[in-house]
């Protein structure tokens, strides 16, 4: 990583880029003008652009400078891979970067129609093998398993400070949930329920030496255990840090909190975990919570914590190891900043970690070198802090280009505000700089921004993706429901907004990763593990998946094995008997790229997708008699249509 933090955006950015403050005052004006009569948040953006000294900078004269180019012409591939969650649609999506194209919709925690995540018995293995034993007895005449997940914060696993290829881990806010998806296959193989803890947001892979660790914030305080012993008595509520075990995916351990944990992020040592904490009053209805000016950025001490796991200073609670790192324990320290912080983000020079305020317009810049201090008791926590720009009203999410620079999404002003991190700490010991060097309009009201490889020691100063939660006025209608709006900003040149593109909800967060480190397989591997339980059937009743076609009835269980070439399934027919339990297994034994087949049973609501090389496995009982045709939902070959067969259910 780089360790100097003293390079100014001047190396790499046009002289333009910091305007002296005559320019900006005047350039101001002009934009308050422009944006007066685009109503909404113009008024107060313009407010705060006048109190922080520099304006929405559409009409910078930089402006008329071409653009890096986001086109990426007919048959070129995209330079990064874009992660990006879906909130409460509940799956992973796979953009290309700077094209914007979607490419892929990895399903995770919804249902899909198209692959059969849901109702094929690999995938209802991965959903239901991880939760709770007593949501298991909750869902058990719910279908068995969750409908809706709502996956906010994709984060890929690391090894030395960056990217490695291996995982995308992501959360569930809806159902504390926390799932792994394997980057080989682009499909997941792990959802774990968290216990203790309720409602899972923020959530980042460990940096250094790797991961590890993934840390997951449970965000709201509940009774522990949360079996209705402790109903109406808010001071018996508390909030859970996770931290799972990224090879196993079980639980290491957990950390009680005070207060309610929002966003976290991990420093580049290996040391700390750090997340924003609200509600440092302990209140359950909004003024309650609002009361206090200060809540915390708490600090999570790895090694303290390990130490402790090992000599046995723990509860067990529900099977896992918890941690009481409340205010005043030796494993935490709560360093206060404004109230309500939101997003937290740890800065590529590996020292910097930005908390952003949200309802104060400022956010607050801790330095991982002066924790150690903090935890000796030599500093106060609050001195743990160098900086603490303001930047606009409603600072969430900071993103940073390796070059000393951050980007930090103001939802109020519905802007982008580009600072300077040494500046900032310069200001902060009372210099008379200025570290914002400009802010551009976003529309509207930004979330989550990401950079490319900005959370990584490798980040590049690209691409800066703004995820805009409203697109109002930017496309045509499609009625009261609006799709929002995802921009890529180009960081490297003009810093100025080159692509739109509509998304369906609601994609919280994204990551941008170089292409070189994702190296997906184009066809499955036969030894793959995701069909084992098939595998082992097909062992129990002497058929080879890859050459048999074969029905074997084992009492009123019926396995129905067969192969699918193009445009043949391996029975074009098969019998069974109404009432029973029947498992039809299919194995895609071609072998050529992007020869995905499908099998739809009608009129039974099955479906799975069948990747080249890959078995898939669902299971039904034949309840309606008659003839039911079953047929392949995925084009594949001129016979396509063709490719069908019959299953014939005798009536009992
Ligand atoms: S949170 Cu959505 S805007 Cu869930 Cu990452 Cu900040
Ligand atoms: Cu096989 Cu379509």
């Amino acid at each position: 990583m780089s360790k100097d933090s003293k390079q100014t955006p001047t190396d790499k950015q046009p002289q333009k880029l910091a305007p002296t403050d005559a320019q900006t005052h005047e350039d101001s004006l002009i934009d308050v003008n422009r944006r007066s009569f685009l109503g909404g948040t113009a008024t107060l953006a313009a407010g705060s652009a006048l109190g922080g000294g520099v304006i929405g900078a559409s009409l910078l004269p930089m402006d008329a400078e071409a653009a890096t180019s986001s086109e990426v012409k007919p048959g070129k591939l995209d330079e990064y891979y874009g992660f990006w969650s879906s909130g409460q649609a509940g799956e992973l999506r796979i953009l290309g970067i700077p094209s914007m194209r979607e490419m892929m919709r990895v399903p995770v925690f919804n249902r899909c129609s198209a692959t059969g995540w849901g109702s094929t018995n690999e995938s209802i293995k991965i959903l239901t093998e991880g939760l709770l034993p007593e949501t298991k007895e909750f869902l058990k005449d719910k279908g068995g398993m969750w409908q809706n997940g709502d996956l906010h914060h994709p984060h890929m696993s690391f090894t030395d400070g960056t990217y490695d290829g291996r995982y995308i881990f992501a959360n569930d806010k809806a159902n504390t949930r926390v799932c792994r998806i394997r980057c080989d296959v682009m499909k997941v193989d792990k959802i774990i329920e968290i216990p203790n803890a309720s409602d899972i947001h923020g959530l980042r892979p460990q940096k250094y030496p790797r991961t590890g660790y993934v840390f997951a914030n449970g965000e709201h305080r509940v009774p522990i255990p949360n079996d209705g012993s402790v109903l109406d008595d808010p001071s018996k509520y508390h909030a859970i840090f996770t931290a799972i075990d990224g090879d196993t995916m079980e639980i290491a351990w957990q950390v009680m909190v005070d207060g309610n944990l929002d966003n976290c992020d991990a420093d580049y040592q290996g040391n700390y975990a750090i997340s924003t904490c609200y509600n440092s009053e302990g209140g359950v209805t909004l003024p309650e919570m609002m009361s206090s000016e200060q809540d915390w950025a708490v600090v999570f001490d790895i090694k303290r914590i390990e130490k402790a796991v090992k000599k046995g200073d723990y509860k067990t609670i529900n099977g896992v190891k918890v941690i009481d790192g409340r205010k005043g324990s030796r494993y935490t320290r709560y360093i206060p900043v404004s109230n309500s912080p939101h997003g937290c983000n740890t800065a590529p020079d590996g020292r910097h970690i930005v908390i952003n305020g949200k309802l104060s317009p400022t956010v607050t810049v801790i330095d991982v070198n002066l924790l150690p201090d903090v935890f000796s008791d030599k500093i106060k926590p609050r001195d743990a802090v160098v900086a603490e720009p303001e930047l606009g009203l409603g600072p969430l999410h900071t993103a940073f280009d390796g070059k000393g620079n951050a980007y930090t999404t103001l939802f109020l002003d519905s802007q982008m505000c580009m600072w300077n991190i040494d500046k900032a700490l310069q200001a902060y010991k009372g210099k008379d700089v200025n570290p914002i060097i400009k802010k551009i309009d976003v529309q509207y009201q930004p979330g989550h921004n990401h950079s490319s490889m900005g959370e990584t020691k490798e980040a590049d100063g690209k691409w800066l993706v703004s995820l805009n939660k409203f697109s109002k006025d930017r496309y045509i209608n499609v009625g009261p429901l609006k799709p929002e709006n995802e921009q890529l900003i180009d960081i490297g040149g003009s810093v100025s907004v080159v692509h739109d593109g509509p998304t369906f909800a609601e994609p919280h967060d994204c990551i941008i990763v170089r292409a070189d480190i994702v190296n997906p397989r184009s066809v499955w591997d036969r030894n793959d593990s995701m069909w084992e339980d098939a595998r082992q059937w097909a062992k129990k009743d002497g058929v080879t998946l890859e050459t048999d076609n074969k029905v074997i009835r084992d009492g009123n269980k019926v396995r129905v094995y067969m192969i699918s070439v193009a445009p043949n399934f391996g029975l074009d027919k098969f019998t069974v008997k109404q009432g029973d339990e029947v498992t039809v297994i299919v194995t895609n034994v071609d072998q050529v790229d992007d020869l995905t087949h499908g099998f739809t049973m009608a009129n039974y609501g099955v479906a799975m997708e069948l990747g080249p090389q890959a078995t898939a496995s669902t299971t039904f009982k034949a309840d309606r008699p008659g003839v039911h045709w079953y047929y392949c939902q995925w084009f594949c070959h001129a016979l396509h249509m063709e490719m069908r067969g019959r299953m014939l259910v005798e009536p009992a």
